[in-house]
């Protein structure tokens, strides 16, 4: 049935802001509903929001008074109900650990057992040979994890899903050690989930050239058809080595250090080695350094024109954790020129402000200050979007770009940092806001993360999922992309007969372009849920 009526379908912890969005024109009368159908609180949604985003006109009330732990659901006359959602101290638990566990079932290189994987399950993948582009040297560069839908790995996207991942578990040591692997304990020394991240950073490593430099990416020439992992035999290629990778590198290895050393020192010391050394080789890379796929090169491109932002979360994150002044220096010539924000594949600058702001090492305080004023401005832009928008989501119209599930969380994450940064409660509800719209309250009535909430995507652009006809749980999609930009979307509308931006995802096995996943999605995500909920 057409849904007029939208909540987070995971639902909420008792004390968060609790909002609900009606598709209507006129203000409404509610009910908020027990599972039994006792109507335990009635609300009024007077405020209208006109909304360019999802091409509709919006009413929102609030809820926030229903604390009691339960399972409920919101009427309203005319409109329907909603899904059903719960209040609860865990209400995200299994989200967290589905969304969790989805790095484990992108191993790649690894025997996935069907006790653990289920359906997933595959003989260990891609560990033929690495050939290095246009040339006769290999390199054994087995392991990590499948970016995506597809199963290229790429150095940058894995940096910034193993930093995130490290946030979520700096800001939520509770959730995250929460975390089951699916297949038990495989490490005797470390928790669960820095095993997996573990599996992350050692792929990395393998990809660091003997003289500090990553090579971009490793991946077939094309993008195979939808196959099981272990199927795809072709060729590996190693890319060309990047500024972009070395950087993010550098910066997470230097980040792992303070989370790897209680339990294996041997390792934080490998880490150390590592992020130096890739460190001194973007020194020697030219500037810009832009990747672009070589011709016959026709998988995920992560091309990055500016490559500043990359060396600027270096510098700042190798001075945290290891104190040399030429870090602090290289940091703050960067930071003189331009105070870099962006939490994207792309864009590193505000993982280079959290480094600098939080370590405790000499630092120069109005460059400090400067930093902080920068992250509340932004802070400041993303709540006037998210607070003139009918679901509380900090995109603008022009916003909904490929993969703008991850931009609303990451938009999620700078009003969190604003929140700690002044201790006002409306950045930190804006933030939660982010989370309640990628679990369901979003025009289109979808939780989109697959397996969770009551009405999830079910079609996400994933090889494995396609394969077996059933999505793997735990998949953030990419989310409404109006550019109309793939096979799929293009055989049901032109960009004139398109509908809201909002609007435009098509939960279908082939719509890469709105329904993809990724595991730097999936990172932001993760990283959202567990600042908000800490
Ligand atoms: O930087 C330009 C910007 O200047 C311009 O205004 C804008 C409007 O067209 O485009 C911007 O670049 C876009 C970029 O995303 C940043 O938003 C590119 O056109 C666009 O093609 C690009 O989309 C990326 C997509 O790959 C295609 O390359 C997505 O961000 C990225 O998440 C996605 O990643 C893919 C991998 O390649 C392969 N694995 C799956 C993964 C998810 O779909
Ligand atoms: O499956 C690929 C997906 O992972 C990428 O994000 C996407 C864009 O680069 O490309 C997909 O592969 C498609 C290819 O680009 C065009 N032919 C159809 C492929 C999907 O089946
Ligand atoms: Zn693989």
């Amino acid at each position: 049935m057409y849904k007029n009526i939208f909540i987070n379908q995971c639902g909420y912890l008792p004390l968060m802001q609790k909002q609900v969005t009606f598709r209507t024109d006129k203000p409404v009368s509610f009910n908020v509903h027990t599972s039994s159908g006792s109507c335990v609180y009635t609300g009024r949604a007077d405020r209208r929001v006109e909304n360019p985003s999802a091409g509709e006109t919006n009413y929102v009330g609030d809820f926030s008074a229903v604390t009691e732990i339960g399972l409920y659901y919101i009427t309203a006359e005319g409109l329907g109900e909603s899904d059903s959602f719960s209040v609860s101290g865990d209400a995200y638990a299994d989200t967290f650990q589905k969304a969790m566990a989805f790095f484990y079932l992108q191993r790649c290189g690894y025997d996935l057992p069907e006790k653990a994987a289920g359906l997933y399950a595959h003989k260990a993948c891609h560990t033929q040979i690495g050939h290095l582009y246009q040339s006769e040297e290999t390199r054994n560069v087995a392991g990590g994890w499948h970016d995506a839908g597809d199963y290229g790995r790429y150095v940058g996207p894995g940096a910034m899903a193993v930093a995130q991942l490290l946030y979520a578990a700096e800001r939520n040591g509770a959730l995250c050690s929460s975390y089951r692997c699916p297949e038990g304990k495989t490490s005797v020394s470390l928790p669960d989930y820095l095993e997996e991240l573990k599996y992350e950073l050692d792929w990395m490593m393998k990809m660091q050239r003997e003289d500090g430099a990553l090579y971009h990416k490793a991946s077939c020439r094309n993008f195979c058809a939808f196959i099981m992992p272990d199927e795809e035999t072709e060729e590996m290629i190693l890319s060309p080595v990047s500024v972009t990778a070395t950087g993010d590198f550098a910066a997470v290895c230097a980040m792992a250090v303070r989370f790897y050393e209680k339990y294996d020192p041997a390792y934080a010391h490998r880490l150390e080695a590592a992020s130096r050394k890739a460190y001194e080789a973007t020194k020697k890379m030219e500037l810009p350094g832009g990747f672009r796929n070589p011709p016959e090169i026709t998988t995920g491109e992560y091309g990055d024109s500016c490559d500043q932002d990359e060396r600027y979360w270096a510098a700042a994150e190798l001075y945290h954790a290891f104190g040399d002044q030429q870090y602090r220096a290289d940091f703050e010539a960067l930071a003189q020129e331009k105070i870099y924000q962006g939490y994207g594949w792309a864009d590193m600058g505000s993982y280079g402000n959290l480094a600098y702001l939080n370590t405790d090492r000499p630092v120069d305080e109005a460059l400090k200050t400067e930093i902080r004023q920068a992250m509340i401005s932004l802070a400041d832009g993303l709540l006037k979007t998210a607070e003139a928008d009918g679901y509380g989501t900090a995109l603008t119209s022009e916003q909904y770009i490929w993969g703008s599930s991850m931009n609303a969380a990451n938009n999620g994450l700078h009003l969190y940092d604003a929140w700690t940064l002044t201790g006002e409660q409306r950045y930190l509800d804006a933030a939660a806001a982010q989370l309640h719209y990628l679990l369901g309250r979003n025009c289109l009535g979808l939780c989109f993360v697959t397996g969770c909430g009551s009405d999830a995507i079910r079609h996400p652009h994933h090889r494995p999922s396609g394969f077996r006809g059933k999505a793997m749980p735990g998949m953030l999609s990419g989310g409404p992309c109006s550019w109309i930009a793939d096979e799929t979307i293009k055989s049901m509308f032109t960009k004139e007969t398109a509908p809201a931006p909002a609007k435009c995802l098509v939960d279908m096995t082939g719509s890469y372009s709105t329904n993809e996943v990724t595991i730097y999605w999936n990172s932001a995500f993760l990283q959202l849920l567990a600042s908000v909920t800490a």
